[in-house]
């Protein structure tokens, strides 16, 4: 076969990705669609591409030059399944078949292990971006095996994203851990999402400002240390007008927030590895509590304060939330690289938290100027623990605690719902406590079931005899 790498599925985001691999030197793309017309049009439209297409996936076989190398981009779930099934029956032992759709890692651990098996390597990819990240430069996050990335390496290579002259693709881990850190992203993008909506809200009741006004404020926070995507296209979305009403765009658009499932896989794997991430857990939540139309309106009965929200210092104010956003994005990237390094230590991926800072600095949805601090925090120490405990982010939270302190206050005294800044805070004064009434629920659960306990001052575990004589025995 002529072409070195080919794609499957081309609907939008694999017919992105193929011309954004034809258009790199050196390249020749073969393409496959199940349903021909597909395929016949994105030839069609794209001559320059090069493209050499194929009507079954045997032609496609063909057209491919060893180890043949293809790329998946179809919908995740039984299509993915029945996808590999066809190829595993036309490619070979040594073969490369990657998934680059938005697969549950568990799945992609599991389709590895049965491929590895027949002889073929299968590489789990994570792609951030969107349909523009798939044309012009992904973040790409690539599992499967040190062999298998000898030859897909340098592809993935040249159509990745490029921050600071590196491209944004690291060779993540084995199996799985492309998904897992992809997933993880999804779920730090859900909080950073929600941050930046608390903010609005907050800053729209308690000043009375303005969607297209707001916009400005984000407009200028994106000069500054928070300067991200998803706060560059926050202002866009304020700015925009609907045309039918003449309305801001964001006043008609319907409160009920939807969701593809990659957030709660975040959360449910987070609660199966026991790792709070309770920003993105919120975050999550946030958008089930959105879309319960039936329990949002069997709730406006309900009362909240009596005193309507007024502003004294609108300036200060702004400024105060802006801290709070910046104080709450810090914790929310503290606990998705927790919930990192705690996958890696279950799965055994051998995963570098700093080269993941910086895969994620552009081409993704959470790309931002922030992620350069969080490089530079795992590359001043590579055995970080607790990244908001670095001492640049440290110094941040030092700063910023009284603000966001006074956010959260404002937020539940107006009865301004502010779940993932208020929990976020909550994370970090748990953390940062010397003691935790965790002790007290050790001592209910010792008392209602024989849990036992340990003390703090010595080895091993005691249990009281509750219904005896008090007497503490040891376990
Ligand atoms: P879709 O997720 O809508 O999937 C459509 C593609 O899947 C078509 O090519 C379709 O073929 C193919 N397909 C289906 Br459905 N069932 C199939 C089967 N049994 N056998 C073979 N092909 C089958 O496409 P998309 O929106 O371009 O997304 C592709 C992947 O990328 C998904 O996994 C998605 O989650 C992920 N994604 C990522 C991002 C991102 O930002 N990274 C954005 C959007 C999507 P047909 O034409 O014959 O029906």
């Amino acid at each position: 076969g002529a072409a070195n790498i080919g794609v499957v599925g081309l609907a939008v985001m694999g017919a992105n990705l193929a011309r954004n691999l034809a258009s790199r030197e050196g390249n020749t793309v073969a393409v496959f669609n199940r349903s021909h017309g597909r395929t016949e049009a994105l030839v069609n439209e794209f001559p320059e591409a090069g493209f050499v297409p194929a009507a079954t996936y045997a032609e496609f076989a063909a057209s491919l030059s060893r180890p043949r190398t293809a790329i998946l981009m179809v919908q995740a779930g039984a299509a993915t399944d029945a996808t590999i099934d066809a190829l595993a029956e036309v490619f070979e032992p040594g073969d490369i078949i990657v998934d680059g759709g938005n697969a549950y890692f568990p799945d992609t651990i599991r389709r590895e292990r049965a491929l590895r098996e027949r002889g073929f390597n299968f590489v789990g990819v994570g792609i951030s971006g969107g349909e523009e990240g798939a044309l012009n430069g992904p973040s790409i996050m690539p599992g499967g095996s040190d062999e298998a990335w000898t030859t897909l390496g340098p592809i993935l290579e040249s159509i990745a994203a490029v921050a600071e002259g590196e491209p944004c693709v690291t060779h993540v881990g084995h199996d799985g851990a492309g998904h897992f850190v992809k997933m993880v992203h999804n779920g730090i993008e859900y909080a950073d999402m929600q941050l930046i909506a608390e903010a609005y809200d907050l800053i729209r009741r308690g000043t009375g400002k303005s969607p297209a006004e707001i916009a400005e404020i984000f407009a200028e926070w994106n000069t500054g240390e928070l300067e991200s995507y998803l706060v560059e296209i926050t202002a866009e979305v304020l700015r925009q007008v609907d045309a039918e009403t003449g309305a801001p765009l964001v006043d008609v658009i319907l409160d009920q927030a939807g969701a593809k499932g990659t957030g709660a896989w975040t959360v449910q794997t987070a609660l199966s590895l026991g790792v709070p991430v309770s920003g993105i857990a919120e975050a999550t939540f946030a958008r089930s509590l959105s879309s319960q139309a039936a329990q949002r309106q069997a709730a406006q009965a309900l009362p909240g304060p009596d005193e309507s929200f007024t502003v004294a210092d609108e300036a200060a104010f702004i400024e105060d939330v802006r801290q709070a956003l910046y104080a709450s994005k810090i914790v929310a990237y503290s606990q998705g690289f927790d919930e990192i390094r705690a996958g890696a230590a279950e799965y055994n991926w051998n995963i570098d938290l700093g080269a993941v800072s910086r895969l994620w600095r552009a081409g993704c949805i959470i790309r931002a100027q922030f992620l350069n601090r969080i490089a530079d925090a795992f590359a001043d120490d590579e055995a970080l623990t607790l990244l908001m405990a670095a001492p640049y982010f440290a110094d941040a939270l030092a700063n910023s605690q009284s603000a966001w302190r006074r956010v959260v206050i404002a937020a539940t005294q107006a009865g301004i719902p502010s779940p993932a800044f208020s929990s976020s805070l909550a994370y970090y004064d748990g953390l940062r406590a010397d003691r935790l009434p965790a002790a007290l629920v050790q001592g209910q659960r010792d008392f209602f079931g024989a849990h036992t306990y340990r003390r703090v001052d010595r080895e091993g575990s005691f249990h009281t005899l509750w219904s005896g004589d008090r007497t503490e025995i040891q376990a």
